[in-house]
């Protein structure tokens, strides 16, 4: 049961609220303040409160809950210690005066809320609401005047225009999303989300790419989801009037030119972009720019349909590491909201896709060419190898071995070395060492590097490859990790 003392506006509201979670007893010593109820649907007392008969009446012995509201502070304190003398197992919450902060001192209450301070909270919650609102109609303005320029342009040159219904459908389509080089989960489902989000005003899109869609994962979360990609090169920039792009904001990591063509929209969360554009929205300390597509469409009220909650669930996922990497609270509210949204089986399908037999061949490679230096560092040669994105996964696995803290797997495909670092060590930065060694590059716990065969490139013989390769690039990880060859192998075969 829960007990509220005092009926005024403010008691009144709360009586409201709890009377839908529990069985409500009010007590006021007004009695006319219970004139105006239509329909009583709760047990009322008149009396005054801070006498042990009235409370009394009021069952104060059975309540769980004892609210104390009026807005007579001095009353407030007397009820309160006359509350927990009679019911001290009872949850006690009592109204606060910001004036008064040391009020109810001595006497055992469990809350004291203030209800100015609560609006005040409220308030500044709408107004983060209304400047996302405001967001939200600057990038509807931009969406549609693109949509206008896209129009005239047709207009204006009806020779495009007939071509387009001649079969050449590109120019019928306003918008180009743009997704960075090899795009990654995150960028592939905001992506998505922002196609959706234009689709609700009306705008055409098509998503675009630039290098490969790497890894199993993402392979399998285009198939799964069925999201429709064009790679740049089949893409005539041309046939768009606006620019948008998602995940990204560095010249660097897009696959078109930024200083010929002007980008309308940017949403991202990485930091230090050197691009800018009529909308952006780029937030650092958001994990994943899924996260903000996210907000955008709980705030244009659209449900976002399975294949997209999915999508960017798997994001904001794979973005924070699965929470563990830089994860805002706005992050864990958009993973929440779209957890009840998304299709586990779905998320499963993407989390473990089959493997291909190839990966499969590298594994192997690996695990019976590897050397062990120094009984926790694992370097191992897998050979000629078509797909490069099996060597990480190489790396991956042989970090799993017993002892092992960190692995280098490397391999030639296309008239490169490509090697793949990765350590759980964390005094060692592989980062740095392929930086060094090889003027790669990556994070402390993972990096890459790939490098001319140069020279070895006349070596027809395998054999005599493999020994020069393996030589060639043990050295120099070793000597980039400050460790003395001679002193380091276990195996004497890998020092000659
Ligand atoms: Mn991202």
């Amino acid at each position: 049961m829960i007990l509220i003392i005092g009926y005024g506006s403010f008691g009144r509201k709360v009586v409201n609220y709890a009377k839908t979670m529990d069985k409500v007893v009010v007590i006021d010593k007004n009695a006319s303040v219970f004139d105006s109820l239509e329909k009583v649907d709760f047990t009322y007392v008149i009396g005054d409160a801070s006498e042990k008969e009235t409370l009394e009446r009021a069952f104060i012995k059975d309540a769980d809950t004892i609210l104390v509201l009026t807005n007579e502070y001095e009353i407030n304190k007397k009820i309160a210690e006359l509350v927990s003398e009679l019911n001290p197992k009872g949850y006690l919450i009592v109204r606060g005066i910001v004036k008064y902060p040391e009020l109810y001192s001595g006497i055992k209450v469990n809350k004291i809320i203030y209800p100015i301070e609560c609006a005040a909270k409220e308030v500044i919650h709408e107004i983060e609401k209304s400047k996302l609102r405001r967001k939200l109609m600057d990038l509807e303005e931009v969406v549609m005047n693109v949509k206008i320029r896209h129009h005239n342009n047709i207009s204006e040159n009806p020779k495009t225009a007939e071509n387009s219904e001649n079969g050449n459908g590109d120019n019928k389509v306003p918008f180009l999303i743009v997704m960075h080089n090899n795009p990654d989960p995150d960028s592939i489902a905001s992506a998505m989300a922002l196609k959706r989000i234009m689709e609700k005003w009306g705008v055409d899109s098509d998503i675009t790419y630039g290098g490969k869609i790497g890894f199993d994962e993402n392979k399998a979360m285009i198939n799964l989801l069925g999201v429709k990609l064009t790679h740049i090169e089949d893409i005539n920039l041309e046939n768009y009037a606006g620019i948008a792009v998602v995940d990204a904001s560095s010249s660097k990591v897009l696959p078109i030119d930024t200083n010929h063509y002007k980008i309308d929209i940017i949403i991202d969360h990485h930091d230090n972009g050197d691009l800018t554009a009529n909308y952006m929205d780029i937030r650092p300390d958001i994990g994943a720019a899924a996260t903000i597509l996210t907000e955008y469409i709980i705030q244009l009220n659209m449900t976002p349909k399975q294949d997209l909650a999915t999508a960017l669930y798997y994001a904001i996922c794979t973005d924070t590491n699965y929470f563990k990497r830089k994860t805002s609270k706005k992050d864990f509210e958009a993973a929440g909201y779209l957890q009840d949204l998304m299709d586990p089986k779905t998320l499963e399908m993407i989390e473990n896709p089959e493997m291909d037999t190839e990966t499969m061949d590298v594994l192997a490679k690996a695990i019976i060419n590897r050397k062990i230096i120094r009984s926790s560092i694992a370097l191992s040669y897998v050979g000629m190898i078509k797909n490069r994105d099996a060597l990480p996964k190489a790396a991956d696995f042989l970090l799993k071995m017993e002892g092992i803290t960190t692995t280098y797997v490397f391999g030639i495909s296309e008239n490169k070395i490509h090697i793949s670092a990765r350590t759980k060590d964390l005094r060692i930065d592989v980062g740095d060492i392929m930086k060094r060694a090889f003027g790669g590059g990556g994070h402390q716990n993972s990096a890459a590097a790939s490098i001319d065969l140069g020279i070895f490139e006349s070596v027809s013989d395998k054999d005599s490859l493999k020994k020069l390769v393996e030589e060639a690039i043990q050295t120099k990880i070793l000597e980039a990790m400050g460790i003395e060859e001679s002193s380091g192998g276990e195996k004497p075969k890998a020092e000659q």
